[in-house]
């Protein structure tokens, strides 16, 4: 059979060859393309996606170059459940992950792929996860029947030509992806092509060859290979090898009114405001927020003993219901243009619209399943999980330096989650183990980024739960060393926050957003020695008066609950911690049990 190649495929690199044309002879498409990550290509392909309905273009006035999908009702999150780790030993992957035999898996995939692309095309992306060049970037070459995660791929990270040229000879970490349904011939293709069965999804991880294998969904990170399954699972395995880190972090560079510039690193689960976060618009009068990243990091040690972070991503794939120009107005400017809009409302304008994003809706919407929608008729009109991706170079406050090939040195790391209950607003570790045992010990309520209930509590460890590609006490352990690879004092202060205690009835008790600034300003003084605070037996707390709430009307009561220690409530966090440190056995490193231990005895005599 011959076979239409297109696009850009000049490399002398024989084994990507071989694993193309391996792939090809396995998945039968009809057509292989590979992407030179131009601009027309990206065009062509949002073009051929509004031919077939996949793609409705939005009003070129208000929104340029910008496009709206809808996906399949089961095919709207990460899939965590259907996510593997396939290492040789069931203990390298370890309690918190699902393992399989990589063999059987192997065989598994081998059937699910098997004429998976019949009747469509077989597109070829290579990719740099990382500034192009830069000795920290990790290139991957990601085959997909989707040409939604073409143009996704292509504002994410990035994509084309360059990468293929700067890969020559070199190695890269092939990833394969298929929605899962070939086309017969003559049949009309889906708007959202993927399996519907849940059961049949697979998102799989070989960390120690390395490769990824996924299967079924075309869903963000189940799909756009380079974010959670390279950048984070897959580098997570590489980092530790290597002496690095790779966290699911955003970056921020925050300048006082004094002009010193402090950059801060910060790891909330899924959904818990690490985008907002990154581009937020400080309310406190003088500082400046930069945005560097808004997911993830990768922090080395540099020359000097300080941790550098690099953000190896290029866009943004952030959650669209409540983004609104009070809430984020700098992701609101960064989405104007050239941007995907993923189950969010159509307006009658060719607009689109979310929940919270500021202006009442419409009379009348198509909703994100392709519905009517009116007010009041009781569904949400966006899904909870609805997403824009947008090219990072496009928000209005991103940092000059985010494509430094070193990275920026950060100054602190900040933990977080959603917790009703409890954790108080900001407390400031005692030491690196300390800190380290804060971040293992989070935990946050589930939201809608992955399947599954939301607003359930669990333990999410530096919110990597989902996305650490190894054994969870082994990377704890790797955490903890850090300390014994550079100067203590180069090493940032760890910070842990919660933006999200609310009061008995429902209601957020911070006001958060742009108000977050005050507890950064605290954070700030804290590094430089100036800010005060009260030592407790869970941290060192804001003194009263500490945090600086001039222009804003706080209810003292508010407060008081915000940064007081709840003994009670710690006495049951540090049986739950127990129990799920429980789940590590020999892995646990002993200077977290010893941070747990202390921490009980100080709750017992406080
Ligand atoms: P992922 O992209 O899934 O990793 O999420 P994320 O951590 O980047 O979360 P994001 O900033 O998109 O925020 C998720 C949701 O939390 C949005 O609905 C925000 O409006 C809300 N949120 C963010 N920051 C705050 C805050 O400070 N306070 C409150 N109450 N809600 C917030
Ligand atoms: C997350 O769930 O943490 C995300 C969205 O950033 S996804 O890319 O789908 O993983
Ligand atoms: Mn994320």
């Amino acid at each position: 059979m011959t076979m239409t190649i297109t696009g850009y495929s000049n490399t002398t690199n024989q084994a990507l060859k071989a694993w193309v044309e391996e792939v090809t002879r396995m998945c039968q498409p009809a057509r292989v393309h590979w992407c030179d990550g131009s601009r027309a290509e990206h065009d062509r392909l949002c073009e051929e996606m509004v031919s077939h309905g996949a793609f409705t273009r939005l009003n070129p006035q208000l929104r340029p170059g910008c496009f709206l999908a809808r996906s399949h009702a089961s095919d709207v999150a990460r899939v965590e459940d259907r996510t593997f780790i396939c290492s040789k030993r069931p203990e390298d992957a370890g309690a918190t992950n699902n393992w399989a035999d990589p063999d059987e898996m192997r065989a598994r995939l081998k059937g699910l792929f098997q004429g998976s692309m019949r009747g469509r095309t077989l597109y070829v992306i290579p990719f740099s996860m990382g500034p192009l060049g830069s000795p920290v970037a990790k290139i991957g070459i990601e085959i997909t029947d989707s040409p939604y995660v073409v143009v996704n791929m292509g504002i994410m990270t990035r994509m084309g030509k360059p990468v293929l040229d700067a890969l020559d000879s070199g190695s890269f970490i092939p990833c394969l992806h298929s929605v899962g349904a070939p086309l017969e011939p003559g049949q009309p293709d889906d708007y959202w092509p993927c399996e519907p069965d849940k059961d049949k999804k697979y998102i799989v991880h070989f960390p120690e060859e390395p490769s990824i294998w996924s299967y079924g969904s075309g869903y963000g990170g189940n799909a756009l290979l380079g974010k959670k399954c390279l950048a984070l699972r897959i580098a997570s395995v590489l980092a530790r090898r290597e002496g690095w880190m790779a966290e699911h972090m955003l970056i921020l560079a925050l300048t006082s009114p004094k002009g010193k510039k402090y950059y801060i690193a910060a790891a909330f689960p899924s959904a818990c405001g690490k985008t907002n976060l990154a581009m937020m618009q400080p309310t406190l009068p003088g500082w400046t927020v930069r945005c560097l990243g808004d997911d993830i990091a990768w922090i080395r040690i540099g020359a000097d003993g300080h941790l550098y972070a690099v953000n190896p991503e290029y866009g943004f794939f952030g959650v669209a219901p409540g983004t609104s120009d009070k809430s984020n107005p700098h992701a609101m400017a960064t989405i104007t243009r050239n941007s995907i809009f993923t189950n969010v409302a159509l307006t009658p304008e060719g607009d689109v619209w979310w929940e919270d994003i500021g202006k009442p809706p419409p009379p009348q919407m198509i909703d994100w399943e392709g519905n009517e929608w009116t007010p009041g008729c009781g569904r949400p009109a966006a899904h909870p999980n609805a997403r824009f991706t947008a090219p990072a170079a496009q928000c209005p406050v991103i940092d000059p330096d985010w494509e430094k090939p070193e990275g920026v040195p950060i100054s602190a790391f900040l933990f977080g989650g959603r917790r009703p209950s409890t954790i108080p607003l900001v407390n400031e570790a005692f030491s690196w183990e300390h800190g380290v045992f804060l971040g293992s010990a989070a935990g946050s309520e589930t939201t809608s980024a992955a399947l599954g209930k939301a607003g359930v509590l669990r333990r999410d460890p530096f919110a990597m739960l989902p996305f650490c590609g190894y054994q969870m006490g082994d990377y704890f352990a790797h955490w903890i060393s850090m300390a014994q690879r550079t100067d203590r004092s180069k090493l940032p202060r760890i910070f842990f926050v919660n933006w999200f205690r609310k009061n008995k009835d429902g209601k957020w008790l911070w006001p958060g957003y742009g108000e977050n600034s005050r507890v950064l300003k605290w954070i700030c003084e804290r590094i430089d020695g100036s800010g005060r605070a009260t030592a407790t037996p869970i941290g060192n707390l804001p003194a009263p008066d500490a945090l600086d709430l001039s222009g804003m009307s706080m209810n003292p009561e508010d407060l008081r609950q915000l940064l007081a220690v709840d003994v009670p409530g710690w006495k049951n966090e540090v049986e739950d911690i127990d129990r799920n440190y429980a789940k590590l056995n020999h892995h646990l490193p002993p200077a977290l049990k010893q941070q747990l231990d202390d921490l009980r005895r100080r709750l017992e005599s406080a």
